[in-house]
């Protein structure tokens, strides 16, 4: 049967869907003849979701239907869909005001329906896809797959109609198998109602497959809203340069997803799919790696596509990533800055070295603030995003200071309007570190459900341990009070007044000899 795959990204914020823009591309190169589309729901109303499915359906009579679900990450830390969860959850468990505790819970409640209403209304819509596809081709296929069903795909396969194939992490081998009508039994996959996920499947090694530039010609003949994205001049759309990332970050699961290999995208490749972009008027780029310098080994590799992003002449641009900042060096701050980095984001979790080890993060927090100075020395006045989670593991009010003295220091170098605290609570996702210690230490047990959003759940999942935990729910209500729309320089003032900081050099050092108190490390 000639193939004909329509690819269905699931509602989501309007991200550029690049994972099915990739697909799509690649098996397009495999299979010049196989007839593809793409449909957006990103880009349709809400109450048009069914309706529009249906006609790209009764018109395009696929053959193979890929749905690509991105998100179901329901512990946003700031204003999420319908409300702030973290908000609402502390409001419900640390509020001394009974009518802020109930606003807390009717605000969980709410959450927690919209959370619910979203991933059955998805499910739905696969469903119903399925059966409409089925309508003209009996034995259309489905496979869905995505961020979202890597993180969940042991829960999601429960709820998924009979036969569908569930994927875990890229899906280009997997569509090419699927295309040639061979066995899945070695892909990183199952099937609904026909085998089980294997154990340990998301810590299979992905397929070594070299990307080549997408051809955004082709992407454009098969893809009718991709205008909306060329339209909206504020958008960032995304290229990768590389998969994997070779850390350990003990809650981090894009290790897991995209695996420790690191697999660098070859650099004119990279240069020329930003350029087809760039001749349609893209003038904002989202490098999409886990992180664009995953270690000062591939220093250099990002050197040669930031000189060649100059040498292509796309001087007007402005591009952002998940850059650990550990691994800058002069000459690449400089390229950064000539090339148009507008934004970028420091996961540095905390600002207490002794911590970064213990969750196994591998950063040298002095290297960090040397190379933002030398950011700032190369010119960058833009905004960084540092993201701290208080709590994580074996904080204490002393590891807490440490992080408001590096905190203010980075301030200094790069001046306080422009680095932003972003302060997440991590939701623990399942197969990273975090879980496996969380089994060990009794918070969790093994075959707990991570999708059930009931509150004592969210609490657990949220992570924010006591003895610590209801120090912080306060001091992130007061926060909430004192200034909602900048709760991140806020909650670092209320913890400086209540705590005071320690000095630099204490939050740097972290003893070696030093015993860890908690056996993370063990794990
Ligand atoms: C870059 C990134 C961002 C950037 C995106 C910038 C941009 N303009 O594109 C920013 C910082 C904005 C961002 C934001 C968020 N993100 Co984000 N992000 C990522 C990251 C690191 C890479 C995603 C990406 O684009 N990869 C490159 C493309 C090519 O890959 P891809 O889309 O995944 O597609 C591949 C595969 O998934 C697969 N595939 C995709 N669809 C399908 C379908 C089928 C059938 C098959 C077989 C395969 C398949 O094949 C594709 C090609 O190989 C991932 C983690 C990761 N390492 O994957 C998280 C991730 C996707 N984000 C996630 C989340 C939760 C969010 C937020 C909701 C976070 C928050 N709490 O606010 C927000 C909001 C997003 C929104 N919709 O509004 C989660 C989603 C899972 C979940 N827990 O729900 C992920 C997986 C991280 C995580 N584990 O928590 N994110
Ligand atoms: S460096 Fe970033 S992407 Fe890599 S494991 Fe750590 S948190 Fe995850």
């Amino acid at each position: 049967m000639e193939s004909r795959i329509l690819y269905v990204r699931l509602p989501c914020n309007p991200i550029f869907p690049i994972g099915v823009v990739y697909l799509a591309d690649h098996v397009h190169k495999q299979f010049p003849a196989v007839q593809q589309r793409i449909f957006d729901l990103g880009t349709v109303p809400p109450l048009d979701y069914a309706s529009a499915l249906d006609v790209c359906i009764d018109e395009f009579q696929p053959t193979l239907i890929v749905f690509s679900w991105r998100d179901i990450q329901i512990y946003a830390p700031v204003g999420g869909r319908g409300g702030n969860p973290l908000q609402y959850t502390f409001e419900f468990f640390y509020s001394l005001n009974p009518f802020v505790k109930l606003r807390g819970a009717f605000g969980l409640t709410r959450i927690a329906t919209g959370y619910y209403g979203e991933l059955w209304r998805n499910l739905g819509l696969i469903k119903r896809g399925t059966k409409r596809a089925k309508k003209y081709q009996p034995d259309a296929q489905v496979v869905v797959g995505g961020g979202a069903v890597s993180v969940f795909y042991e829960q999601l396969g429960k709820s998924l109609p009979k036969g569908s194939i569930v994927s875990v992490g890229e899906g280009e081998a997997l569509l090419e198998r699927i295309v040639r009508g061979e066995s899945l039994a070695q892909e990183r996959c199952y099937i609904v109602g026909e085998s089980t996920p294997r154990d340990r499947l998301i810590h299979e090694i992905p397929a070594a497959i070299e990307k080549t530039a997408c051809n955004y010609g082709y992407i454009q003949t098969i893809w009718t809203e991709f205008d909306y994205y060329l339209e909206a001049e504020d958008f960032y759309v995304g290229v990768q340069t590389k998969r994997g990332c070779p850390h350990n970050c003990c809650y981090c699961i894009y290790t897991v997803i995209e695996g420790k290999q690191v697999r660098i995208n070859p650099s004119d490749e990279v240069v020329a799919e930003m350029r087809q972009l760039y001749d349609r008027g893209i003038r904002n780029f989202w490098f999409t790696d886990a992180q664009l310098i995953p270690a000062r080994k591939y220093i250099d590799d990002v050197v040669e596509l930031l000189q060649k992003v100059l040498d292509a002449g796309m001087k007007d641009i402005h591009w952002a990533a998940y850059i650990r900042a550990d691994n800058l060096t002069p000459h690449l701050c400089d390229l950064m800055v000539q090339t148009g980095m507008n934004y970028f984001e420091i996961g540095i979790t905390s600002g207490s070295q002794e911590l970064v080890r213990k969750m196994r993060m591998g950063y040298n927090l002095r290297t960090v603030l040397q190379n933002c100075r030398d950011l700032k020395a190369a010119g960058f006045n833009d905004l960084v995003s540092v993201n701290y989670s208080f709590n994580v593991i074996d904080e204490t009010f002393d590891t807490i200071r440490q992080t408001i003295a590096y905190h203010r220091e980075l301030e200094s170098i790069l001046g306080a309007d422009k680095v932003e605290p972003a302060i997440f609570f991590i939701g623990l996702q399942p197969h990273t570190h975090l879980e496996e210690y969380a089994f060990k230490n009794d918070i969790l047990r093994p075959g707990y459900d991570p999708m059930n959003v009931k509150p004592w759940t969210v609490h657990k999942l949220l992570w924010n341990p006591q003895p610590l935990g209801s120090f912080f729910g306060h001091v992130c209500l007061q926060a909430w009070k004192r200034n909602p729309n900048d709760f991140g320089r806020e909650v670092m003032d209320i913890l400086e007044e209540r705590l005071g900081r320690a000095d630099l050099e204490s939050a740097l050092s972290a003893p070696i000899d030093q015993k860890p108190k908690e056996q993370l490390l063990s794990v």
